[in-house]
């Protein structure tokens, strides 16, 4: 392994600037820049003088993590420098000349990785970190680094495991059936298995609002207020509001705050049928838009009769939909009693929206809760492997196949959870996890 460098700080100006070295060379190229000899006392602060080729670097305070017992698992110096962005241009600069190389996105986090100080889950769950945007998205991703998720995952393995040890005993000795009694008992591990494997895969939906936001789009008729609610919801003048049917044409997106949630506002063209082009393009993008939300907003007009394509439309399975009967100031028709009713313009209505829209996000929230695990489209993608596998096993089992044939397939199983975990996980998969970090991570 060679040695990485690169700023764990964000770029610009600040008070303090930290540089990360990491790899064999990490100690030996720092000594080259010291104004005098130090100690080299793992973990401890020493404040140091830095010169490259005979140029005064600046003041820095130097931590030396040695290996094992660093970040990365290697050995590390952290530099804490002045927040000049010239200062690490030169620092970095300096190590490289003495063959240190930029590190990837991701790359310190990677090594640990690969040096054992964490599994897949709690290294994704760092980026997480980073990125959260929201108090419960923060909330399961320090969770998940806790080792969370981890420990999960290793629990059912350890006991598919097992299954397919017990199995696979019976295959050695093909004259001897399976007890009635083994097999049920294997039968029944196999059916808590699978459910506790959907009970997690249950959590995606909420992993992927607690990840990305809410993405909600709000949509409609022409003209009955649209860009007017959305304005609303950010307390912005963001959208152009006017009386002429087909004023919005493109989607306009933005992010707003509400109880815990981060909402991604999607403004959209009126829903109609037209021959200007550029509308046609508008309304296209509307539909695209509804078909990624997780959250609509169906806006309708409170004083008139409920348009029949309400009736018509079926709310999309795994959407949250509500409909919202707009413009209540100029009153309400007997359709909409139950109606959620809000005015744009007056404001009236808009805060049992956002109650409204809490207690449905927060629906689906609770069945985070428990542990507040929640998994991202990479475990999806191995869970549901992990769970086809125990189903094939499970037909093959009750048609009579040979116990071998379903060992194979509880096999794949096993291989589909290790790999959430990051046991023989292909190294293509581990460059595109990590190379979604930042710089420095
Ligand atoms: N009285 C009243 N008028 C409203 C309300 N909300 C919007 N309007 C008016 O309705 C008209 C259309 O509002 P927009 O927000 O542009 O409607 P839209 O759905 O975005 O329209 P398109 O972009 O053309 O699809 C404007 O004249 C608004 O002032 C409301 O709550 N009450
Ligand atoms: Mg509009």
């Amino acid at each position: 392994m060679d040695t990485i460098i690169a700023p764990a700080t964000a770029p610009g100006k600040a008070a303090l600037a930290v540089i990360r070295v990491s790899g064999p060379a990490a100690q030996p190229m720092t000594q080259t820049l010291l104004e005098r000899p130090i100690p080299w006392i793992p973990q401890r602060a020493t404040l140091v003088r830095l010169w490259d080729r005979g140029e005064f670097l600046d003041q820095a305070v130097l931590v030396y993590w040695k290996k094992p017992h660093s970040f990365t698992g290697e050995d590390v110096v952290e530099i804490s420098c002045h927040g000049s962005p010239y200062i690490v241009q030169k620092m970095v600069a300096a190590y490289i000349a003495r063959g240190a190389r930029f590190a990837l996105p991701g790359e310190f986090t990677q090594r640990a990785f690969l040096h054992g100080k964490l599994d897949l889950t709690q290294a994704e769950a760092i980026h997480e970190i980073i990125q959260a945007q929201t108090p419960a998205a923060l909330e399961g991703a320090l969770g998940i680094h806790q080792g969370k998720l981890r420990n999960k995952i290793v629990q059912l393995r350890e006991r598919l495991l097992g299954i397919v040890a017990h199995l696979e005993a019976y295959v050695d000795f093909p004259d001897e059936d399976v007890p009635p009694l083994v097999q049920k008992e294997l039968e029944e591990a196999l059916d808590c298995l699978e459910q506790e494997l959907e009970a997690l895969l249950r959590t995606a939906p909420v992993g992927k609002i607690l990840r990305e936001g809410v993405v909600t789009a709000i949509v409609g008729a022409p003209n009955v207020g649209k860009s007017s609610l959305f304005n609303a919801l950010l307390r912005e003048d963001r959208a152009i509001v006017s009386p002429i049917p087909g004023t919005t044409r493109d989607t306009i997106e933005t992010e707003c705050q509400l109880g815990g949630f981060c909402l991604r506002l999607v403004d959209t063209a009126g829903r109609r049928k037209t021959d200007d082009w550029i509308e046609q393009e508008g309304v296209r993008r509307a539909e695209a838009a509804l078909a990624q939300a997780d959250l609509v907003l169906y806006v309708i007009v409170a004083p008139e009769p409920e348009p029949e394509e309400v009736r018509r439309l079926l709310p999309p399975p795994g959407k949250v939909w509500l409909v919202v009967a707009n413009k209540c100031d100029l009153g309400i028709h007997p359709d909409h009693r139950d109606r959620i009713c809000v005015s744009a313009l007056t404001g009236q209505g808009l805060d049992r929206l956002q109650e409204e829209i809490v207690r449905q996000l927060t629906g689906g929230l609770a069945l985070a809760k428990e542990g507040w695990i929640t998994i991202n489209p990479r475990h999806e993608g191995l869970l549901r492997r992990a769970q086809e596998g125990l189903q094939r096993a499970r037909t093959a089992w009750q048609e009579g196949a040979s116990l071998e044939l379903v060992s194979v397939d509880l096999r794949e199983s096993l291989q589909a959870l290790g790999e959430v975990i990051g046991l023989g996980c292909r190294e293509e998969i581990l460059d595109e996890v990590f190379r979604r970090f930042c710089i420095g991570k």
